[in-house]
């Protein structure tokens, strides 16, 4: 008989929906409850892939998703608690050995170096329950107020452009679906054509219209995809989009394109944005950002256009958000959105492309440094009050403030700073700006602890590593980037070794005789995450399982008694006014080659100044720990390759498939090269998701935005080089792949 569970992929924010299927009958079965099954060790998925209808995907999924069973039951999946030895090998041990010795590490660094001494590092991939569970084991059964999560990498400055404009932060304000019938749509630093493929079903309507554009320095999947419709692709050098959003204020401000009955009755703030714009005419920021007056001017025209016909949208994506004026850049868009009267419009609008499974939930409930459940800040009276009453416990005892991403990894093994550090659902020493430096940092710890289900970069560090549950073996919810709140199903019973991580945090709060209490039932967390929100600016209190299950739209704030806010600020926003803020931004200076010496490089004399870009390939997923060990993503991109315009490369002798040195003074990254005219002559391009020799995050910067705390991964100085192909480091990436 077979068996089948409605879910949710378990990678990116689009969360597509699909159907898992045991092909035999014997696995899997529908929640709710466990089910016994044997799990196969055939290099087969345990479970079949199908989409399923939503309004996201409307049944379509991305290699990714297809190939997401693929890892159940994958050979290198870690099932037993490993301790590494003073041999640096890990080795099983059980779990009540490896739960105590980690009770003892926080112990003892707490003695050694008081309770801010302990770290913790979470993810955008955890469910609600854990991220909310993981806040919550922080603050109370670690006493630390150092957590911060890998959401600081993604979100950060979108959501603090949103919050000083909006008042709240919720990615898209509206349903996707939204976006089918517009007639005009800006995506800036996004390319969905491959990070969220079936997204681009809904820019379709846009395309055809003519009305798609896309700002990208590269010619992306994303920027092609307008060329059939007549749409429009703006390339600027990398890091100008600020003044390129300024530019196309000044067109609207100066072609009297701007809805004046909105801008007076629903924002405040905007004469000094208009003065800020005024010197930044379309000639000027032609000779400052690489893009034309002429595409400068016809894009505030289609805004304006199809603002008043059929719909405008403009949306942001990282590749103008991680950048050290990130908050900033993202303000002149929401700026450039409120002078357009898009936010709050019935069909038009502003959002940002929330990235990782559950990068909304999870930015929401706790697992911030500054932050309390219900998107609340940690240095509010009220919402102090408010959670210590939901925690049953005195509100003194929930520490301040921590430190964000960025300088608590700084802070790693130093006085005052982390000396023992547990890692949820991140790979910082793929992932994190300054990557070298990162892995420093750990290997300076008194003890690390990670948490996951395959031996990723930082686990293998790890003093200790706990294998926990992955997505189709456990239950619980997460809210996609529309900030509709959806429900993941289990569908197979875990391998004997794994354990959930609720279970380990309530474990491990017993055995620091934590204040309050830990379930490691994850609709029992829900409930209490329903109450800890309860009044906050995201507001969970009227969702419960129940009507996740039936499939009910729960799109949040969803107060108790109330039928949830799909589409926000119709009527206002959420600041005391009820207006939007338009705040004036203006560019700052940006390093250039002379800035970044080669002090590391020995031979250097041949090497050439380039901006270096990251991002991502549609067939890898973020530091590469999970799609690196799928056979077909793996063959499909076997490794790194920097992408390089040919005329560049041609002048220093580069080939295609040849390899290149790209080196700053942090590190230097060898791989091949790929020739493509698809990007600016001055600028190359990296992939993340590889390590070693291959990681980009060897060469960026651990410099960050002065509001969000987000790091500059999108504009980094590098020297480039033809060498001779590396004799080791190439092969770390190829193993366990099944
Ligand atoms: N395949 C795949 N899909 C994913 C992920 C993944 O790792 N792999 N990760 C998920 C996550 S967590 C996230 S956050 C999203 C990210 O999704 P995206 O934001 O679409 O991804 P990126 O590739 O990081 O960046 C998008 C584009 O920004 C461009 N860019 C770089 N620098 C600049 C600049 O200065 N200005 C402008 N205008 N553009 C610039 C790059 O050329 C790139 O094409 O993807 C999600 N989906
Ligand atoms: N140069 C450069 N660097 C970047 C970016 C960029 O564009 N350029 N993008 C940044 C962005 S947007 C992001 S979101 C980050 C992401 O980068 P990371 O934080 O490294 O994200 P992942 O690679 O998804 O790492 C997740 C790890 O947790 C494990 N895992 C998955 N689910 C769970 C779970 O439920 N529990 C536990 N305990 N483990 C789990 C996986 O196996 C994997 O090892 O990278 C950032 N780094
Ligand atoms: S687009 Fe995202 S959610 Fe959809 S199948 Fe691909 S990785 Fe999964
Ligand atoms: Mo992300």
């Amino acid at each position: 008989m077979t068996t089948s569970a409605d879910t949710h992929c378990p990678y990116c924010a689009l969360q597509c929906a699909m159907t898992l299927t045991s092909p035999t009958g014997q696995a899997p079965a529908a929640q709710p409850g466990p089910v016994p099954v044997t799990l196969t060790t055939a290099p087969a998925a345990p479970l079949e892939v199908q989409g399923r209808d939503f309004p996201t995907n409307r049944g379509g999924l991305c290699r990714k998703g297809w190939t997401s069973a693929n890892l159940l039951n994958h050979p290198g999946r870690i099932t037993e608690p490993l301790l590494k030895g003073p041999d640096g090998i890990h080795r099983p041990i059980s779990w009540d050995q490896a739960l105590d010795l980690a009770a003892t590490a926080v112990k003892d660094a707490r003695t050694r170096y008081g309770a801010d001494a302990v770290g913790v590092f979470g993810g955008g991939g955890l469910t609600n329950e854990k991220a909310y569970q993981l806040g919550k084991f922080a603050r109370l059964a670690l006493g630390t107020s150092r957590i911060d999560y890998n959401g600081r990498f993604c979100m950060s400055s979108a959501a603090a452009a949103g919050m000083r404009a909006f008042g709240v932060d919720r990615g898209l304000p509206f349903p996707l679906e939204a976006l089918d019938t517009a007639g005009t749509i800006l995506m800036l630093g996004s390319n969905v054509a491959e990070t969220m493929p079936p997204f681009v079903q809904h820019l379709k309507g846009a395309r055809d219209a003519g009305g798609l554009i896309v700002v990208d320095p590269r010619r992306s999947a994303t920027a092609a995809f307008t060329a059939d419709g007549g749409g429009l692709h703006l390339q600027p050098l990398p890091g100008t989009d600020l003044t390129l959003l300024l530019g196309l204020s000044h067109v609207v401000i100066h072609e009297n394109l701007v809805d004046t009955a909105y801008v007076r009755e629903r924002t405040s703030g905007y004469s000094a944005v208009a003065r800020s714009v005024a010197s930044f005419w379309p000639e000027r920021v032609q000779s400052l950002t690489g893009v034309p007056a002429d595409l400068i001017r016809e894009t505030a025209r289609r805004l304006a256009a199809g603002a008043r016909k059929g719909g405008s949208y403009i949306l942001t994506g990282r590749g103008v958000e991680q950048h050290v004026d990130g908050t900033d850049t993202a303000t002149a868009a929401i700026n450039l959105s409120l002078l357009l009267g898009l936010p709050g419009s019935a069909r038009s609008g502003y959002g940002t492309l929330t990235g990782q499974g559950n990068g909304q939930g999870g930015r929401e409930h706790g697992q911030k440094a500054d932050q309390l459940p219900g998107y609340r800040k940690i240095t509010d009276p009220a919402a102090r009050a408010h959670v210590a009453s939901v925690w049953g416990v005195p509100e003194d005892l929930i520490p301040g403030p921590g430190l964000p991403a960025v300088q608590l990894l700084k802070s790693l093994g130093k006085d005052d700073g982390v000396r023992c550090l547990f890692v949820h659902a991140s790979n910082i020493a793929v992932a994190s700006p300054d990557a070298n430096a990162v892995i420093e940092g750990l290997r300076s710890l008194d003890f690390l602890m990670v948490c996951d289900f395959f031996m990723s970069e930082t686990a293998a560090m790890a003093d200790l590593v706990l294998p926990v549950l992955q997505w189709a073996e456990e239950e619980g919810t997460l809210t996609n980037l529309e900030g509709r709140v959806l429900r993941r199903r289990r569908a197979l019973t875990p391998p004997a070794g794994a354990r959930s991580e609720l279970w380990i945090m309530a474990r491990l709060a017993e055995r620091l005789e934590a204040p309050s209490t830990y379930s490691e039932d994850p609709e029992t967390v829900f409930e209490e995450l329903r109450l800890a929100s309860a009044g906050g600016l995201a507001d969970y209190s009227g969702i419960d399982y129940a009507m996740l299950d039936r499939g009910d739209a729960a799109y949040w704030p969803y107060p108790a008694g109330s039928t949830g806010t799909p589409r926000l600020f119709s009527e206002r926003f959420a600041h005391a006014d009820g207006k939007a803020v338009m705040t004036p931004v203006l560019p700052r200076r940006r390093r250039t080659p002379a800035d970044s010496p080669l002090a590391n490089i020995a031979d250097a004399a041949d090497a050439k100044p380039f901006t270096l870009i990251t991002g991502r390939l549609l067939e890898h997923y973020q530091s590469g720990a999970q799609t690196r060990r799928v056979a077909a993503l793996l063959a499909a991109q076997p490794e790194a390759r920097m992408q390089i315009h040919p005329a560049a490369a041609a002048a220093m002798g580069v080939a295609e498939g040849s390899f290149v040195s790209v080196a700053n003074e942090r590190g230097e990254v060898v791989c091949r090269a790929e020739l493509s005219t698809a990007i600016r002559s001055e600028t190359v391009f990296l992939p993340f998701h590889f390590p070693e020799l291959e990681s980009a995050n060897r060469l960026t910067e651990a410099a960050t935005d002065p509001i969000s705390g987000m790091p500059e991964f999108k504009f980094n100085k590098v020297w480039v080089r033809p060498v001779a192909a590396p004799t080791a480091g190439k092969v770390l990436q190829t193993m366990e792949a099944s």
